[in-house]
């Protein structure tokens, strides 16, 4: 591709309902927009960064200040280069994975846009649509989750899973068994535990979970490992699996028996690629997180969940579970259980421009 320009956008998109974590609670998902201008046309890709650095070490404020000085220049410095040297160009700058995830999907979308080829069959999906689970936040006590769970089931998806953290494990999981009985159920700690959890965690076993996701912290490998021993339900590791080298390292350590896989958190799509098929040739299942993304990140995580490792549902839900108004024209449904692999030219989506325009808060335009 050619780039001639960059314009970021900081979006404000608000919620239909609060998302709570054990690190935090969003009304609002504060997000940037990125669009690559080429002579053949535009691109678009999401950074997906959140307001405060909370679940990761980046956040919105500071991806905005690399992408807009550096790597957004080093791009257009280069002018012209393949979407696959992307990652090669921005490499001098340390970290800040999700900024470069983000920009590397707008180069992408423009590229194969431009030759009329989906990301999907770019990426080398199998599947035309893809298995649809809902990440459920902490509610206000076990009966509102409940509630919560039984809206979700009836909607059609086929897998739950419920965020946790000290204090509102075991209760909150017995609850949701409970009133929904062998249902496909996981569990999200986002890393609010240390190894002194074991015994609470253990707990857990008799709930026949899918998986534990990210009980410890980003870089406790090694405790992760000791953990895994300590449990039935099997570890899949989310916050620590930054890169296709942390995923073979996991791996090498037996710090997981599972690999959650977003792209923004581990550099970009094809990084995440690059994970998906040494999982997939170590024989350990992975599946699609999701932070809450747009029409545009939705879109494109719905094409690698296609990918053939995929063996779990994502968090692949439908636009509608968390925004009343998406920025593309064609926002993701659940049908069946499923969300559709788009098939258009790069993500397959277009832009609902007066929507984008709605929930813009910040915008600049980056040129040679
Ligand atoms: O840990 O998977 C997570 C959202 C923001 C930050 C971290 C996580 C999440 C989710 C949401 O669980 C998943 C989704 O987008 O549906
Ligand atoms: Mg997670």
């Amino acid at each position: 591709v050619t780039l001639d320009a960059v314009e970021l956008r900081v979006l404000h998109m608000p919620l239909v309902s609060p998302f709570t974590t054990s690190f935090g609670t969003e009304t609002v998902r504060e997000v940037i927009i990125v669009t690559a201008e080429t002579p053949d046309g535009r691109g678009w890709g999401e950074v997906v960064t959140q307001s405060e650095p909370s679940y990761s070490s980046e956040y919105t404020q500071g991806a905005w200040d690399v992408l807009s000085r550096f790597l957004v220049p080093a791009l257009l410095e280069r002018r012209t280069f393949a979407p696959e040297g992307v990652a090669g160009i921005l490499s001098p700058v340390v970290g800040h994975r999700m900024a470069k995830a983000g920009l590397e999907l707008a180069v992408l979308d423009a590229a194969l846009r431009a030759e009329g080829r989906s990301l999907g069959a770019y990426l080398g999906a199998v599947k035309d649509r893809v298995p649809s689970g809902v990440s459920v936040g902490i509610q206000s006590d076990p009966d509102a989750l409940v509630n919560a769970v039984g809206g979700y089931l009836d909607e059609g998806y086929v897998r739950i899973k419920i965020k946790i953290k000290p204090g509102r494990d075991v209760d909150d999981t017995a609850a949701v068994r409970a009133a929904f009985g062998g249902i496909p159920l996981q569990v999200d700690a986002n890393s609010a535990y240390t190894l002194q959890d074991a015994d609470t965690l253990a707990e857990l076993d008799r709930f026949e979970l899918l998986l534990i996701e990210q009980p410890l912290q980003e870089d406790d490998l090694v405790d992760h490992a000791t953990l895994a021993k300590r449990l039935r339900t099997p570890v899949c590791l989310d916050e620590s699996i930054v890169s296709d080298k942390a995923a073979a390292d996991a791996l090498a350590l037996g710090s997981a028996a599972i690999i959650n896989i977003k792209a923004g958190r581990v550099g970009g799509y094809l990084e995440a690629v690059a994970i998906h098929d040494r999982a997939l040739a170590a024989g350990v299942p992975v599946w699609c997180g999701g932070m809450l993304e747009t029409g545009i990140g939705r879109a494109a995580n719905a094409a690698l969940a296609a990918l053939p490792g995929f063996t779990l549902p994502g968090d692949i839900s439908a636009s509608a579970r968390f925004y009343t108004r998406d920025i593309v024209t064609e926002p993701a449904v659940i049908e069946d259980g499923h969300v559709r692999v788009p098939t258009g030219p790069g993500l397959g989506v277009e832009i609902d421009w007066a929507a984008l325009e709605a929930v813009t808060v910040r915008r600049e335009r980056i040129t040679r």
